[in-house]
């Protein structure tokens, strides 16, 4: 993993506070400038550190390298420590707050002495913010609800933010001798798109060694408790995280009841009652005999029922499915022969065409459909339509070239506007592939205004896929105020496919809506958005997804061979 938005956060932070301090216009937009590069780049900060190229980062000069390799040599930088002191405001949780940027933070602290997001909340109790130049009631009530959000995101962590800590743990676990077991439960174990506290269930002789370990990790901010068969501790970066000792003939037993939720293990033990069976965290008993215990699997086959994906186990009727035997079976990663949406650097990608290129063919896809943004997204560069046919002409060559295995395909991600048309006209769709259909514009528009546009691009002949239909961003955006069973509709009719956006942010659709549109009988796309080559490994995340929206391999789109893929999508 590279530091890259480690250090430009810590960039982000000085070019705020510089802007507050307002000593100097220039400099903390060079900062911001900094910032958005260091942020995009493709290569490792440290890497070109080390070799002394910062400065040929764009944006990037003398001063801000020479920052740059403070934090990388020792942790600190001076200049902002001193910031810091001089202004003593907590940017960095202000910042997060959705409409609240270095002006208004500035603007909080001058007039009102707001530091962080409990002051501010006092200043919102007092309705003080309301008084403020250039702010009114309907600011204030933005701020409101950005904060309800940054702070779920406290409690609330994102998987993929999860998952190092995940690994790192039961590493460091499974190499104490004498641990025969480690495994992850809960929540995450469930692949829920958030998880409220991470679950590590070991078997071990010695419990002790293995608790000190755990409560003695680098990055461990508090331990809240530590016993022989319990710890808990909270990671500095908030995580909580719970280490359980279990015996090794109740370990799949604790597995079963420790990745829940709550409402599958209520099912799975009437299920057990009905039997006259007992089912609890210790194993399945029949009298005082244990019938099974020692491992999951194992419970589930004394109950008579097939194994149930961890996925599937919220209590929304899978033991039910379970008892019927109609389960559906699970998409896997390796499923997926294709990647419909991404972005190279024509638009606001990192990459160029053919770096995509040659990252989507290591993943042995069989097809890759580049779909840079268009014209009215302008600070992406979108593409208008003279430059969208020149991208044609070169996916023509590059196709013919022989270079690669897989089929390149032509899309774009077009823009919907304020009245629901395109802005790419028919002609130039008509020659692309793959065409999503996107918003990215006047996202609060009301709900049948939105629904409206939505629908009105979903009519237009050339469209195949919606493109993250709800708009969210995990922890920081709501989705938009949109109709969809009414969307769902209008997709059934005009064969449109919903897209499952696998970029961890958005993993958009949810689960709950999957499972709706499948339902339906809507395809899906799995694509995972990639605006750089690394992030084409967000699929899984899109399948983890998907399967919690009991979706099977027949219901996405990009798991058909590019014949048959062809052939659903026409109109
Ligand atoms: P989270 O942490 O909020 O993301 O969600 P979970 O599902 O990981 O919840 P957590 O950590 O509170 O508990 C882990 C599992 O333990 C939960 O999914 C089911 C099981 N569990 C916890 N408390 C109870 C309970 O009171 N009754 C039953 N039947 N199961 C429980
Ligand atoms: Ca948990
Ligand atoms: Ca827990
Ligand atoms: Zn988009």
């Amino acid at each position: 993993m590279t530091r890259n938005r480690e250090v430009a956060s810590v960039l982000k932070e000085i070019a705020i506070l510089l802007e507050i301090e307002g000593k100097d216009k220039f400099r903390p937009r060079a900062y911001y400038r900094a910032v958005r590069t260091v942020g995009s780049l493709g290569e490792d900060v440290e890497n070109l550190a080390k070799e002394d190229k910062l400065t040929d980062i764009p944006g990037v000069g003398k001063g801000i390298s020479d920052v740059i390799k403070e934090y990388l040599s020792t942790g600190a930088v001076r200049h902002l420590e001193d910031l810091r002191k001089k202004i003593p405001v907590n940017v960095k949780e202000l910042s997060a707050i959705p409409n609240v940027g270095p002006k208004k933070i500035k603007l909080f602290y001058e007039q009102l002495g707001i530091t962080d997001i409990e002051s501010l909340e006092n200043a919102i109790k007092e309705n003080k913010l309301v008084s403020l130049k250039g702010m009114g009631q309907r600011t204030q009530n933005q701020i409101i609800e950005g904060i309800k959000l940054v702070k779920r995101g406290w409690e609330r962590s994102r998987y993929i933010d999860v998952l190092p800590h995940t690994r790192r743990i039961l590493e460091i676990v499974r190499g104490i001798s004498g641990v025969r077991r480690a495994e992850v439960a809960g929540s995450f174990r469930r692949r829920r798109e958030t998880v409220g506290d991470l679950d590590i269930l070991v078997d071990a002789d010695d419990s002790r060694q293995v608790m000190d370990a755990f409560v003695g990790m680098d990055d461990v901010a508090d331990i809240m408790a530590q016993g022989s068969t319990k710890s808990s501790i909270r990671l500095q970066d908030n995580l909580q995280v719970d280490l359980r000792v279990i015996p090794k003939e109740s370990f799949g037993a604790g597995l079963q009841y420790f990745t829940g939720n709550i409402d599958h293990n209520v099912s799975l033990r009437s299920l057990a009652i009905k039997k006259g069976l007992r089912l609890n965290e210790y194993g399945l008993f029949r009298g005082e005999e244990k019938v099974a215990g020692e491992h999951e699997k194992g419970i589930y086959d004394a109950l008579s029922l097939p194994w149930i994906p961890p996925e599937l186990r919220e209590g929304r009727g899978e033991v039910e499915a379970a008892l019927n035997g109609s389960l559906p079976k699970l998409i896997t990663l390796g499923d997926i022969r294709g990647d419909l949406h991404s972005h190279t650097d024509q638009s606001d990608g990192v990459h160029s065409i053919e770096q995509m290129l040659d990252a989507a063919e290591s993943k042995r896809y069989e097809y890759y459909c580049v779909s840079d943004h268009t014209q009215s997204l302008t600070v992406a560069k979108g593409l208008d339509e003279k430059r969208l046919l020149d991208r044609i002409d070169e996916i023509d060559d590059l196709n013919a070239s022989g270079r690669w295995e897989l089929e390149i395909l032509k899309g774009a991600e077009v823009d919907i506007l304020a009245n629901g048309n395109l802005d790419i006209n028919d002609e130039v769709l008509d020659q692309l592939d793959i065409v999503t259909v996107s918003i990215h514009s006047r996202m609060k528009d009301s709900k049948e205004i939105m629904t409206e546009r939505v629908c009105n691009a979903l009519q237009n002949r050339h469209v195949h896929i919606l493109g993250h239909p709800t708009g969210r961003l995990i922890n920081r955006r709501h989705e938009f105020d949109i109709d969809l069973a009414r969307v769902f509709e209008v997709a059934r009719e005009n064969n449109v496919a919903m897209e499952l956006n696998a970029y961890p942010s958005r993993l958009d659709l949810n689960a709950g809506n999957l499972r709706t549109a499948i339902g339906l009988g809507l395809k899906i796309a799995i694509n995972t958005d990639a605006h750089r080559t690394e992030e084409l490994d967000n699929m899984i995340f899109g399948v983890y997804q998907a399967r919690r929206g009991w979706v099977t391999k027949e219901d996405v789109l990009n798991t058909y061979p590019l014949k048959e893929l062809r052939k659903i999508i026409k109109k």
